[in-house]
């Protein structure tokens, strides 16, 4: 049995930050599924006995139950020295890009994904470009800051990266984006970590669980 299990679902970026920062790490994990579309996170017992707080990703190990990504991603750090930022400038620097992601570049993005392309009903088009307008505020901070450095800290790699790169692996046909040619820092630097050892796009990261995708798909 794996050190590391990480319970998820293919088409969650929130849990595809923490399963790419495993894989990259060469941690001992496994993915455990979720069914995320029949409610499985929304049940008492799932709720008690895994996450009160109702979401994926959740990581075991050692007994413990964790979730939050952001908090997951600083644990993995401190605990295994992999990806960690370094010194007090750093960690800094991560938490504030970690928040930044939680709040702004996933949770827009990811909003405007599932309305676009996961539900099964269509939104409003007001809905849509609402979102949409947040996401192009957002990745044109993040295409700025990228234009002069190959990673969000510094020159490798580190927990802020694995943070935002929960959704951009997605492909355009989901998100409604076509990063590669809205954003070339953000395309410059999804390139880079797509050469990092360990890395898979989400679904081969993750081929568990029944998604809100495949929920759409039986809608169809
Ligand atoms: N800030 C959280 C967000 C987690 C999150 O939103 N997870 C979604 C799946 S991607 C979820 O489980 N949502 C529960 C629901 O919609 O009921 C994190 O980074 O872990």
């Amino acid at each position: 049995m794996a050190r590391y299990k990480l319970y998820c679902v293919g088409a969650s970026g929130n849990s595809y930050k923490v399963a790419l920062y495993l894989n990259c790490a060469g941690l001992d994990w496994e993915p455990v599924g979720v069914d995320f579309a029949g409610g499985e996170t929304r049940q008492n017992n799932w709720r008690s006995s895994i996450n009160g707080m109702g979401e994926v990703p959740v990581l075991e190990v050692d007994g413990r139950r964790l979730s939050q990504s952001g908090a997951i991603l600083n644990w993995l750090g401190e605990t295994t020295g992999k990806f960690a930022p370094v010194n007090s400038d750093e960690r800094f620097e991560a938490m504030r890009w970690i928040l930044f992601d939680n709040h702004r570049f996933t949770a827009n993005f990811a909003t405007h994904r599932l309305l676009f392309s996961l539900l099964p009903d269509a939104p409003h088009p007001q809905v849509l470009s609402f979102f949409r307008a947040r996401v192009e505020t957002a990745f044109s901070i993040v295409d700025k800051h990228l234009a002069d450095r190959d990673f969000m800290l510094s020159e490798r790699p580190t927990i802020a990266d694995f943070s935002l790169a929960g959704y951009v692996f997605y492909p355009a046909e989901e998100t409604g984006f076509d990063l590669a040619t809205a954003y070339p820092a953000i395309e410059a630097w999804r390139s880079r970590l797509a050469r990092l050892p360990g890395w898979k796009p989400p679904y081969d990261l993750m081929p568990v669980g029944i998604s809100l995708n495949a929920k759409r798909k039986n809608h169809l």
